[in-house]
């Protein structure tokens, strides 16, 4: 047995999340997560809401609660349609939590004494129309590196190149528009990863398993001349961390935080210790998950994100645990993803464009999305969503293909035998050919699954419910009971079985479908194949079945009609 630990990409606080957001990390980290358990490994599968920074304040600002507030409802309201869409984590922490203050503080503390952490007078900008200084993300201009004239003052959301707000070229307020900005003179405390450049560069190459698109990034800003550059980990802000070394005060830091970057990837440490605490667990039951000395040199640690964040994993925050010179962790892979588009144009939080997490499961039940978003996950290139491609595939997949093998089986079974899985007849060359293709098959989808090859993991798993639907169609027991019913029921006893074992391999993708199967089938036992012949003779001669409701409703014209029509426009 295996050990897992697996982390999305935390989510900011400030607002529901877009179905792009979705695909871009919590979905197939749980896709990866419920496969890994399903084959009896252990798994610890983290996520939480990254709480700091200034767009957490101006969005409490803007609903008129006090910052901690608005971050407590908000992470209720993640929490909720995060179990709406089955996102199975054993643990939702908070960035903002005690743990992660501690831990964070440390951390410093730690790259302090290394010597990685040096004081620098910065220039910072100041906007007289908005009265206050204008952290990173309130800047917007012109990307020096590309040329892209909306720009963030962190990053460069065209190139991915992390920026600094001075870096921009005719800056303006992101709050007010307003170009009347004076420099101001400040002191922060910077992490010298440039002294960590060789490390960093040993260690990427060493992962010479990573997908490219991970690597093509974490190079790219590792070896550009003006690659890995110090940064910033203190912001003049009132919400945050405050800035401490260790336990100790930070001489002329007061009033200051950290930088939500430096904070957000260590809360994947803070939340196993999170989750430890809400489950009456020791120090010792997360460390073996953390901590190289206290057990988790057997861990396998991978981390998914949206392509955006990978300079952060693969350089600032590795940065963050070698400099501290402990024995944690570190990531062992990385799946990053490219952008899901929204019907011609892009997802858009600040805009409100697109389908939003809790307006999607508003409409249809989770499965539905799970399945769409999974199959057309933004893998080697960027994605789009549009409601034409959502409606055929639900229909054609999810309704065509699955369900209705499903209800024809079951119907059939229950007009022609009765709801009890029929004894009589022999398998013969039919099955067996089933059986081998099946075994053919499930074996290439355990190793997709495996490596996180996600589209051809839903591609294969839709040719083994498509290789039921062929063997059905061939034998076609309703035709053959007229003349030989006993060897009917040895094909309806094959299908009902075919049923089980679909529920047991789909659970990853649909397991609310999933479920409905398996108690349809009576059965509590969803343990992995491991030899497909037993797995299909699981349900013995005389167990009863009962026929389920409709599996997957097909989507009609009108439905998807009104559907575009309503997300035409932009949310609120
Ligand atoms: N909250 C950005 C995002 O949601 C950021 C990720 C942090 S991961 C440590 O895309
Ligand atoms: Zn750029």
């Amino acid at each position: 047995m295996a050990r897992h630990l697996i982390t999305s990409a935390i989510p900011y606080i400030n607002g529901i999340k877009h179905l792009g957001n979705l695909i871009g990390s919590q979905l197939p980290a749980d896709l990866y997560a419920r496969f890994q358990r399903a084959r009896g490994h252990e798994v610890l599968f983290l996520c939480a809401t990254d709480e700091h920074g200034t767009p957490a304040e101006l969005a409490a600002a803007k609903s008129g609660k006090p910052v901690a507030d608005y971050c407590a409802e908000m992470h209720g309201v993640q929490a909720e349609i995060a179990k709406g869409f089955r996102l199975s984590f054993d643990h939702f922490g908070r960035s903002s939590s005690p743990q992660n203050h501690a831990l964070t503080q440390h951390f410093a503390g730690q790259l302090d004494k290394a010597g990685l952490i040096r004081e620098v007078s910065e220039k910072q900008v100041y906007s007289h129309a908005d009265g206050r200084f204008l952290p990173d993300r309130y800047i917007e201009g012109t990307c020096p590196n590309c040329a892209y004239d909306k720009a963030r003052g962190d990053q460069c959301e065209n190139c991915t190149k992390q920026l600094d707000p001075t870096d921009l070229i005719d800056p303006r307020s992101a709050i007010s528009g307003s170009t009347d900005l004076e420099v101001r003179e400040t002191k922060h405390l910077y992490l010298r990863q440039s002294e960590m450049r060789g490390k960093l560069n040993d260690w990427i190459d060493s992962k010479g398993d990573w997908p490219l698109l991970t690597t093509s990034i974490a190079k790219k800003w590792l070896n550009d001349g003006e690659g890995l550059q110090d940064r910033g980990i203190t912001r003049d802000l009132d919400w945050g961390i405050p800035v401490r070394n260790g336990t100790e005060d930070w001489p002329g830091m007061e009033g200051k935080v950290f930088y939500v970057w430096f904070d957000a990837p260590i809360e994947y440490i803070a939340c196993a210790a999170e989750w430890a605490e809400a489950n009456g667990k020791s120090d010792a039951d997360w460390e073996r998950w953390w901590r190289t000395d206290k057990g988790a040199d057997d861990v396998r640690y991978t981390q998914f994100m949206g392509k955006d964040n990978v300079p952060f994993h693969t350089l600032s925050f590795p940065a963050t645990i070698l400099g501290s010179n402990e024995p944690w962790k570190l990531v062992d892979y990385i799946k990053s993803f490219n952008y899901l588009n929204y019907d011609g144009g892009q997802f858009s939080t600040s805009q409100g464009r697109g389908v939003f997490m809790d307006q999607a499961l508003d409409i249809l039940p989770a499965d539905y999305w799970r399945w769409w978003l999974l199959s057309h996950v933004p893998e080697s290139s960027d994605s789009e969503f549009n409601w034409e491609n959502f409606q055929s595939s639900v229909n054609k997949d999810l309704a065509d293909v699955l369900g209705n093998f499903v209800s024809r089986v079951t119907k059939f079974c229950r007009s022609k035998f009765d709801e009890t899985v029929p004894a009589a007849g022999q398998w013969g060359a039919a099955e067996e050919a089933l059986i081998a293709e099946l075994t053919t098959r499930i074996h290439a989808y355990e190793g997709f699954m495996d490596a996180m090859e996600v589209r051809k993991s839903a591609s294969e798993l839709r040719a083994i419910w498509v290789a039921g639907n062929e063997y059905l169609q061939t034998v076609a027991p309703w035709t053959v009971f007229k003349q030989d019913p006993d060897a009917a029921a040895a094909q309806i006893r094959m299908a009902l079985n075919l049923i089980r074992l679909y529920a047991v391999l789909s659970a990853p993708f649909i397991p609310d479908a999933s479920a409905s199967m398996l108690a349809s089938m009576n059965c509590d036992d969803d343990s992995w194949p491991e030899d497909v012949t037993a797995a299909l003779s699981h349900l013995p001669a005389g167990h009863a079945f009962d026929v389920p409701e409709v599996l997957f409703a097909k989507i009609t014209d009108e439905d998807r009609e009104g559907w575009q029509e309503r997300f035409s426009g932009t949310r609120d």
